[in-house]
């Protein structure tokens, strides 16, 4: 996650100006801070560093630790540098005496804060505690730290977010100083002169995060019927471009049927899903745009799309597995979908003139457990009851399961995939083989590649039949 770095931008005099002993603090006589430095551009920044702390503290309310383990629980280190940030701009001052959030408010208790480490260790019993080991300069990362793990006022900390530039000189981090408070701002390695001796060290709790894996080829597929030929066709986002390109059927998936539909800006959104909202007889979309969580429709025109329309104002990116069909059995398309927080499945009743019932207005028709499942998708009727079906991937086993729609919801689930889905990286549902029955188009990929398109047609019973290669490459 981007996140803003205060000190970017201003031109940093790196020498320290004044010898500040770690010493200096003394906790009877009335910490010595000074009031913040604005950092405003161009200015010459005096730096005042430096630290000291007080004695080891239990965090209220965490269990009293009784080794490293739950000394240091397991944290990433977008958490740490997230917890870290938000001591930021809070106006706490330096003062080993006092606490904030259970932690003490100086240089050792805002890095055992950043940490979520049950008490507030001090820079000499970080090691002894069994929570940081030593590293190499050339190891550090986001997270870790550069300690000098002398005794009371002579120690300090300072934690590590990332490189100022390729010479390794100086770097980015955060450090509760006693001069400066919390700052978020450029040290040059290992710490500013006349402060001791500094070393990387890391959290053996901290672990990486998660690579995030783009998906390169074609993305946020989703299928309907846009050319009112009565074919389904697919639409799906090219990662590359944010274009969106609609695959016209019954070549579906053949990149010479191919007809460019949004120009850009495709990959800003999300949750992309297909149905006809406004009862044209030519499918729609609907989509999730992630930066204002807005609920968009595009209303399909017959060769693409019209301008958007916004249907819902806020809140979207909290939901997800959009899907539309219709699942009140009125003969309108709805939107479906579940919310993360909750995940309970919901139903936004279509109007039938392009808009959706509200947040009041939604109807719950699933209780739970719709956050574990992934590309909740509805490619019309699979079982030949003239009802509407979900079709959805389950996270934790890769299993596809079949929801049959009964006119006020859906049913308990039928499995129709044993396993493997998990490595499809995405799918889209309609009836693209004109026989009335929905069927599904797959991207097979390896992670972080592209892949191929496979169609796999429904059998009319509500399961889904063996896949036929019908996208070459690129997916
Ligand atoms: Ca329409
Ligand atoms: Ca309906
Ligand atoms: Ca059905
Ligand atoms: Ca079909």
């Amino acid at each position: 996650m981007p996140r803003p770095v205060a000190a970017r931008s201003v031109s940093v005099t790196l020498a320290v100006t004044a010898s500040l002993s770690c010493g200096l603090v003394s906790v009877g006589g009335g910490v010595a801070h000074a009031a913040p430095v604005p950092l405003t551009p161009g200015a010459t920044v005096r730096q005042l560093a430096g630290g000291g702390q007080g004695p080891v503290t239990p965090v209220p309310g965490r269990r009293t630790a009784v080794g490293a383990a739950e000394t240091a629980p397991s944290i990433t280190r977008s958490e740490v540098i997230d917890r870290a940030q938000s001591w930021l701009g809070k106006g706490l001052k330096y003062n080993q005496g006092e606490y904030y959030a259970g932690y003490r408010t100086d240089c050792s208790g805002y890095v055992s804060m950043a940490w979520r480490l049950s008490s507030s260790l001090t820079t000499d019993t970080f090691a002894s505690a069994g929570v940081t080991e030593s590293i190499s300069k050339g190891d550090l990362k986001a997270g870790d730290a550069l300690l000098n793990d002398a005794v009371r006022d002579d120690g300090h900390v300072a934690l590590f977010e990332k490189w100022t530039d390729s010479s390794h000189t100086s770097y980015i981090g955060y450090e509760f100083s006693s001069r400066q408070d919390v700052i978020h701002h450029e040290i040059p390695y290992p710490y500013f002169s006349g402060h001791g001796t500094f070393e990387p060290v890391r959290n053996k709790s901290v672990t990486d995060d998660a690579p995030v894996i783009t998906d390169p080829g074609m993305t946020n597929l989703t299928a309907g019927e846009f050319s009112g030929d009565r074919v389904a066709d697919l639409v799906a986002t090219e990662v590359s471009t944010g274009k969106l390109w609609l695959y016209k059927g019954p070549k579906v998936g053949a990149l010479s049927s191919r007809v460019l539909i949004g120009t850009g800006g495709w990959n800003g959104m999300a949750n992309v899903a297909a149905g006809d909202l406004n009862s044209d007889g030519k499918d729609d979309l609907v989509a999730t745009e992630k930066s204002t969580g807005k609920l968009f429709l595009y209303k399909g025109t017959g060769t693409g799309l019209a301008s958007r329309v916004e249907i819902g104002t806020g809140g979207w990116n909290g939901m997800t597995n959009l899907f539309v069909g219709d699942f009140n059995g009125d003969g309108k398309d709805d939107v479906g979908a579940s919310e993360e927080s909750s995940g309970k499945l919901f139903l936004y009743k279509g109007t039938g003139n392009g808009t959706i019932s509200g947040l009041s207005g939604r109807v719950e028709i699933g209780t739970g457990g719709w956050n574990g499942m992934n590309k909740v998708v509805s490619p019309g009727d699979m079982n030949k009851d003239g009802k509407d079906d979900l079709v959805g991937t389950e996270k934790s086993t890769g299993k596809l399961f079949l929801y049959k729609g009964d006119g006020s919801g859906v049913t308990s689930r039928v499995e129709i995939g044993t396993g493997g889905w998990n490595g499809i990286s995405g799918y889209a549902g309609a009836d693209f083989s004109g026989d009335g029955v929905g069927d599904l188009a797959a991207v097979k990929s390896d992670t972080g590649e592209t892949g191929k398109l496979y169609l796999y047609k429904g059998t009319g019973n509500g399961g889904i039949g063996d896949p036929t290669e019908i996208g070459t490459g690129g997916w």
